[in-house]
């Protein structure tokens, strides 16, 4: 054996028996000849068996916040292996990591969310929430209650009840989806929808959408509002000032539960430990997953807030949920050892440190042809691509040009996805200035060859 691995061996494998997430394989196998395969990591930066590297302005899927390479989580991880690789949570049992984990993760919310559900994944704790809550409104009295209000273009996951969650059209149109009682409303995009309105005035609109909804509904059928603070997926929709009041007020004048997905914004990314801070969104449930373990296992969890938690544990008697993988010991205890990095190393600091000078380096593309804007927070933000910067014109066929220019940026050595035209980005939390820098001039590269692209393709 050599430790050479042959990759065209793992690319044929991989095309012959590997179906893959949110992707075209007809695609994928007959017209790009496969995937390119990530060998290794350190820092932002990850490579492939050639050692072609590339800046991962994504953090993988916006979750390895700690960045890549750190051996102090293997460690963590065998030694827990080699103590004990598993033992289950159900039936009254726990073991120490999922314990000790529990506890850390409420120290590091509000004083109202004081319980932690252990689950695998984002979607799985969007799921979990979907029979809390309706679970909760039925203990309440009020069975009646089971519609969730989201917003278009939300992301919340890819399983049946999350999908349904999720505001993405494109998903819904796979499996008869959304599943009934889940309704989707204007998200707070004004770059996209704002027209001549201030960032202001539109948020407010947004949120009224809300409210308008929800008497369309029915108040008494409503079971609760879910929201990211920041719409990752979407295309990195920074909600105007504003509009988290407006929607907290809408969920307490028609006594509903909010829900702040802090799936992505979560664990430091927006330069405070939690993406509610930033916005004042005090929720009563809180899905995690990602920043939890910066990708170095699978672990998400539920912070249950105080309302549910109450009418749960003192009137719900067994509730009838959970995985053979609930609080996995070794998940919990590189968890647990990504948080002390996570803290140790200040990270959450570097990313409020660094949001400036992305603004500075990052937002200096606003200077291109191509950009119509750059916006950031904390160590996640986006760069709209534009026909015309006047009037915020997109390109007809959106999404055509942002393919372009993401696979520009991966020619050049960059990470970046773009949501239709919306080229986003989300960097491990430890990036230095230096390599915002290198991130900005390969930026500029990609885009001045999608602007060359685009030229042609006119003249
Ligand atoms: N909530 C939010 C806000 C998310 O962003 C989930 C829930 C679901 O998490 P899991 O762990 O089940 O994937 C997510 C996940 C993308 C992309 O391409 C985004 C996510 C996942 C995969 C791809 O932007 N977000």
């Amino acid at each position: 054996m050599t430790n050479t691995p042959d990759i065209s061996a793992i690319k044929a494998a991989d095309s012959a028996h590997h179906l893959h997430p949110f992707t075209d394989h007809k695609s994928l196998r007959h017209k790009e000849g496969g995937a390119r395969v990530i060998c290794g990591g350190k820092g932002i930066w990850v490579w492939d068996a050639s050692g072609r590297r590339w800046l991962d302005a994504m953090s993988g899927l916006w979750c390895v916040n700690i960045g890549y390479g750190r051996p102090e989580l293997g460690a963590v991880a065998r030694a827990q292996m080699d103590k004990l690789a598993y033992y289950n949570t159900f039936f009254k049992t726990t073991t120490e990591p999922a314990a000790e984990l529990a506890a850390r993760v409420c120290a590091l919310l509000p004083d109202h969310l004081n319980e932690i559900f252990f689950v695998n994944s984002g979607s799985e704790a969007n799921d979990t929430i979907v029979r809390l809550v309706r679970t909760y409104w039925q203990l309440e009295g009020q069975p009646q209650r089971q519609v969730f209000i989201s917003r278009n273009r939300a992301y919340h996951g890819s399983t049946m009840a999350a999908a349904s969650l999720g505001g993405m059209s494109g998903m819904h149109a796979q499996g008869h989806l959304p599943l009934p009682g889940f309704e989707h409303v204007l998200e707070p995009d004004w770059f996209q929808h704002g027209g001549d309105m201030s960032p202001e005035e539109f948020g407010h609109k947004a949120a009224r959408a809300m409210e308008e909804r929800i008497l369309r509904v029915g108040p008494e059928k409503v079971a609760a509002i879910i929201g990211e603070p920041i719409q990752g997926a979407g295309g990195v929709i920074i909600p105007p000032s504003g509009y988290w009041d407006e929607v907290q007020r809408i969920a307490r004048a028609y006594d509903l539960l909010l829900i702040a997905d802090e799936v992505i914004t979560g664990f430091g990314r927006t330069g405070r430990m939690w993406g509610f801070e930033s916005f004042g969104i005090t929720a009563d449930l809180v899905p995690m997953a990602k920043g939890l373990t910066s990708g170095y296992q699978p672990l998400g969890a539920v912070a249950v807030g105080e309302r549910v938690a109450r009418v749960l544990i003192e009137k719900g008697g067994e509730f009838a949920h959970g995985f053979t993988w609930s609080g996995h010991p070794v998940a919990c205890a590189v968890a647990l050892e990504n948080l002390r990095i996570l803290e140790e190393e200040n990270l959450v600091e570097n990313a409020a440190r660094m949001e400036a000078v992305v603004a500075e380096r990052i937002g200096a593309l606003g200077d291109h042809p191509l950009v119509g804007e750059v916006r950031v927070k904390g160590l996640i933000g986006a760069i709209e691509l534009v026909r015309e910067k006047t009037g915020r014109q997109r390109f007809d066929d959106l999404g055509r040009v942002g393919t372009i220019c993401r696979d520009h940026c991966i020619d050049v050595g960059l990470i970046m996805r773009a949501c239709w035209d919306t080229m986003v980005f989300a960097p491990p939390l430890c990036i230095s200035e230096a390599e915002v820098d290198q991130w900005a001039a390969l930026a500029r590269e990609a885009l001045d060859r999608t602007l060359a692209d685009v030229e042609s393709e006119m003249s």
